[in-house]
């Protein structure tokens, strides 16, 4: 018996490889969340001012090991249930990206598959994008491609183009038939589902709104990383039955000392696995 979704949306997920929207939050307590994640962001981003040739401040990736907000965030209830009704009660949050896309800014995400670079099998990886303003088409809301997810792990290649916000410029090769995709706009406190292997893109913001989202990527612990380098994910919810993984800690307080030493061991874990491992680099 599912928890949250119909069986008519477990039902599009299998289909499409992706199924939205659902309301996590209020509106109202989205905004109170947003505003949480500037403040604590803005003062992170000047305690620890990004390296040079980093694409994205390092308050981006992983946010949930800093932060009171995205702690809470990553662990919520509903988000969880929806998660459960796809991969199973024993869950882990394995990466998290906050998507924080300015008003009026040239930053896009090419057409990939976040399997290429995760390095899991099983690939039951699911990612929850939860909004934290309104995500619209103006605003460079996601973008999916409907059933590709049953074409498997397709080639990709790094691209070095500046405006690309995903780590290594990650874009598949393969031509994308526009007529075929589908954009998925979503208001503050709402969120969507999407499976590790369907195609997803998404355009600049020519709104006049910052766009922000969280994209939480959970995984049943059966999942193991298929490289040499051990890796650390979050338990939050069930068990965690087969110790592919070192558990990390929540945040005691916003990037306590703690805090900021469990986020860099995490990763810095993550960044050395993308060497080391043929299936995060550019065998493909
Ligand atoms: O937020 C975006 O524009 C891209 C999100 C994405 O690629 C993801 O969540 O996997």
């Amino acid at each position: 018996m599912p928890k949250l979704l119909t069986e008519a949306q477990l039902e599009a997920y299998r289909r499409d490889g992706y199924v939205t929207p659902f309301r996590a939050v209020s509106a109202a307590e989205a905004e109170r969340w947003r505003q949480e994640m500037a403040r604590t962001t803005t003062a992170f981003d000047l305690a620890y001012p990004k390296p040079p040739g980093q694409r994205q401040s390092s308050s981006r990736v992983k946010p949930y090991l800093l932060f009171r907000w995205a702690a809470e965030m990553v662990r919520h209830p509903a988000v969880l249930d929806a998660v459960e009704d796809v991969i199973g009660p024993d869950i882990l949050v394995y990466h998290t990206t906050l998507w924080w896309k300015e008003a009026g800014t040239d930053g896009f995400v090419p057409w990939h598959q976040d399997g290429t670079y995760f390095g899991l099998a099983p690939h039951e990886h699911v990612t929850a994008w939860v909004a934290l303003t309104p995500s619209t088409e103006d605003s460079g809301c996601v973008t999916m491609l409907p059933g590709s997810h049953k074409h498997g792990q397709l080639p990709h290649t790094d691209r070095s183009d500046p405006g690309i916000m995903l780590s290594r410029g990650q874009t598949v090769k393969a031509e994308i038939d526009a007529s075929q995709c589908v954009p998925i706009p979503l208001q503050p406190g709402e969120f969507s589902l999407h499976d590790t292997m369907v195609l997803h893109a998404s355009s600049p913001n020519r709104s006049k709104m910052d766009r922000i989202g969280l994209g939480i990527s959970y995984i049943p612990a059966r999942c193991y990383h298929t490289g040499p380098t051990r890796l650390s994910a979050t338990l939050v919810r069930g068990e965690n039955r087969f110790d592919h993984f070192d558990l990390e800690p929540a945040p005691q307080a916003d990037f306590d000392a703690a805090a900021v030493v469990a986020h860099r061991d995490s990763v810095g874990r993550f960044f050395r696995a993308s060497q080391l491992m043929p299936e995060m680099s550019l065998v493909h």
